[in-house]
């Protein structure tokens, strides 16, 4: 039986799968979220989630990802491989109904599958009607069958080739469709962490990543008998923190066939990371696992440190941040209906899954300080340290802000714009006051302001909040921006509609902006999240030709590019930084609305800005500079 509909004529079945796919292929953003570089990877983790959802099925080993010379990427399990049968309904191979019809495979009321991964479980489909083409090479009982699609319709039939000897699992090859991709370059890293992530989740799946494409192969093992154990483990060793007790607490419970797992560890720093997932997707904006563990674990330290006489009936309650300061947790837990709130899909809705987690934290962690008193010591210690320095910070900030938001209300080095309307306003953070000057003369100052920073911002990480209210870097800001910080801040007295970070192309301007985009993350996250804070794209390069012509380029390939086109005879000339750049250079390239670039901040740049900072916390003085060099293009576009 020959499977092309052209040959059968199409049946209701078949046009139902073509528009499905057309659906998807025309708002490809309502199936992956985004056809930027983002949506790009998402394509991937969609593949890698089938292969993962095989191995919680305990059939898969070892997956493996590759990126290929032409931007293709292949993905490969050693799973069972999908049926090689025909699917009665539709008339059609299994394998064929897996990856052109909409939400089919087992992850929809099919038998087997739990847990739908990815943007909530897509599937093939969706990145086979996005993809240029798709080969998928499926081993089963000791069969190869293969088929192939270009933009989701069946390019080469389904067929078997032949024996696989005892070969199993699928092998998947797919090339973004560039139509619909702004950006089909795949970033290593970008995959290198979310596999990494995977792996972590998934304890003892192990995933290997390799890139064919340049010179020499890269590849990275990423392997976790741990889970999220060894995650804590890794959490700690890259942000250069030194555990406060020598083991890791893990916790797992389940209940309905839902799974809750915690893995927790104190530091000494003054933060708190708290990462949560729902089926291996993480949950930015937390949700019902998170409150479930923070409110047992609020409620078990107060309750053994009042056990232990440690907290007197007159002192009051250790506050959620007192118990959290310093504690690197992971939270797991995977279940079949997963039920999201919010548009971003970041964050857990269901109920029963709070009391879950409530329940098992309360009961182990309470078993876990009764067993270790001397562990359970210092981490009640860290927490009562934490009270008394919020107590001296909410001191110091009665002080200090009277003294910052009341007295001197707008620093001496801001110049400030005419118009009042905060959705008209933009400020100008400006490293240098070189730089600081010609930003000064080159705006508009009806509704442009400008701040020139001084020297290097204060490293917040390693400081509580009363530091941060008397730091001179960081006190002009809160000042022009008038919103306050931390428990003082009100959106509402915001006094620009954009803050817009100017710092110069190198590894110190970089710097600047992890330092002032870790300050916003940790202080004035909302306005991170309701879109305020933009990065300006200053030129790398002046090109010119002649007296005639000059070009700006803002990256070496729009440099090569240029160059390409205007022919011979031109000089390149690298701006060495904003200060070299007199006010209508710097007003025509980087600060006009009508041709500058301006990179708005998401909320997972500030993240990533925050876990690569923590990494520099160590030794601020010096930067690690080839940190910075190899994660320069977070620092620099932030493009995660
Ligand atoms: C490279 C990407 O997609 N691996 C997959 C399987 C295994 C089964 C399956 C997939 C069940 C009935 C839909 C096999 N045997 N890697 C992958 N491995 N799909 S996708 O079943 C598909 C569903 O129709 C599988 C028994 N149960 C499930």
């Amino acid at each position: 039986m020959d499977y092309t509909p052209e040959k059968n004529g199409y049946d209701d079945s078949q046009i139902q799968v073509l528009e499905g796919l057309d659906a998807v292929r025309k708002r490809p953003g309502m199936y992956i979220g985004t056809t930027s570089i983002k949506g790009l990877h998402h394509l991937v983790y969609e593949i890698v989630d089938n292969s993962i959802d095989e191995a919680l099925a305990g059939e898969c080993d070892c997956i493996t990802v590759t990126i290929h010379e032409d931007n293709s990427v292949s993905v490969q399990d050693d799973g069972r491989g999908i049926p090689s049968g025909m699917n009665e309904k539709l008339g059609l191979p299994t394998l064929e109904v897996v990856y052109t019809v909409l939400h089919a495979g087992g992850k929809f009321g099919g038998e087997g599958y739990k847990i739908a991964g990815g943007l909530h479980g897509v599937g093939a489909s969706v990145v086979n009607a996005l993809s240029e083409w798709v080969e998928v090479e499926n081993c089963r009982d000791g069969k190869k069958y293969t088929e192939r699609f270009e933009r989701g319709k069946v390019a080469r039939p389904f067929k078997c080739e032949g024996d696989c000897g005892d070969r199993h699992g699928l092998y998947v090859r797919f090339k973004p469709d560039g139509t619909i991709f702004e950006e089909t370059v795949f970033e290593y890293e970008t995959l290198l962490n979310r596999m990494r992530e995977q792996a972590f989740l998934n304890a003892g799946v192990k995933i290997v990543l390799t890139d064919l494409r340049g010179e020499e192969t890269v590849e990275e093992v990423l392997h976790y008998e741990g889970g999220i154990v060894s995650y804590v483990d890794y959490l700690n060793k890259t942000r250069h923190v030194t555990p406060l007790t020598n083991d890791i607490i893990y916790i797992k419970g389940e209940k309905n066939g839902s799974i809750a797992e915690v893995a927790m560890q104190y530091n000494d720093s003054y933060n708190e990371a708290i990462i949560s997932f729902a089926n291996n997707m993480s949950t930015i904006e937390g949700g019902t696992h998170e409150t479930g563990f923070k409110n047992a674990l609020t409620k078990v330290i107060n309750d053994y440190a009042r056990k232990k006489g440690i907290l007197k009936d007159s002192d009051k309650n250790l506050s959620g941040d007192d118990v959290r300061e310093g504690l690197c947790a992971i939270i797991s837990v995977k279940l079949t209906d997963a039920q999201f709130e919010s548009q971003t899909k970041a964050k857990l809705g269901n109920s029963e899954i709070r009391v879950l987690v409530d329940t098992i934290v309360s009961a182990k962690l309470d078993e876990y300080l009764e067993e270790n008193p001397n562990q359970a010591k210092v981490i009640i210690d860290k927490a009562l340290a934490a009270s008394r320095a919020r107590e001296a910070a909410r001191k110091a900030r009665e002080l200090t802000r009277k003294n910052v938001l009341q007295a001197s209300s707008l620093p001496g080095k801001l110049s400030d714009c005419q118009e009042r309307r905060v959705e008209l306003t933009e400020l100008y953070l400006v490293e240098g006051d070189s730089a600081g000057g010609s930003a000064k003369d080159g705006r508009d100052s009806r509704y442009q302001a400008i701040l020139p920073l001084r020297g290097k911002v204060l490293n917040v990480e390693k400081s509580r909040q009363d530091k941060v209210y008397g730091n001179e870097s960081l006190k002009p800001i809160i000042q022009a921006l008038g919103c306050g910080i931390g428990e003082d801040f009100d959106i509402q007295k915001l006094r620009y509609g954009k803050i817009i970070i100017m710092a110069d192309a190198d590894v110190d301007g970089s710097h600047i902006r992890i330092l002032l985009l870790t300050f916003f993350f940790r202080h004035m996250r909302k306005l991170i999240e309701d879109g305020h804070i933009f990065l300006a794209q200053p030129p790398l390069y002046k090109i010119r030709k002649g007296k005639a012509q000059e070009r700006y380029a803002f990256s070496d390939a729009e440099r090569d590019a240029i160059i390409e086109e205007l022919g011979g005879n031109i000089e390149a000339e690298r701006y060495k930084g904003l200060g070299e750049m007199d006010p209508s250079q710097l007003w025509e390239t980087t600060m006009d609305p009508e041709r500058r670039t301006l990179l708005k901040v998401e909320i997972e740049d500030a993240i990533a800005c925050d876990q690569m900072f923590s990494v520099l916390m160590g030794d601020l003085v010096e930067p690690r500079r080839e940190f910075i060099e190899k994660n320069a293009k977070y620092a620099q576009n932030l493009d995660i």
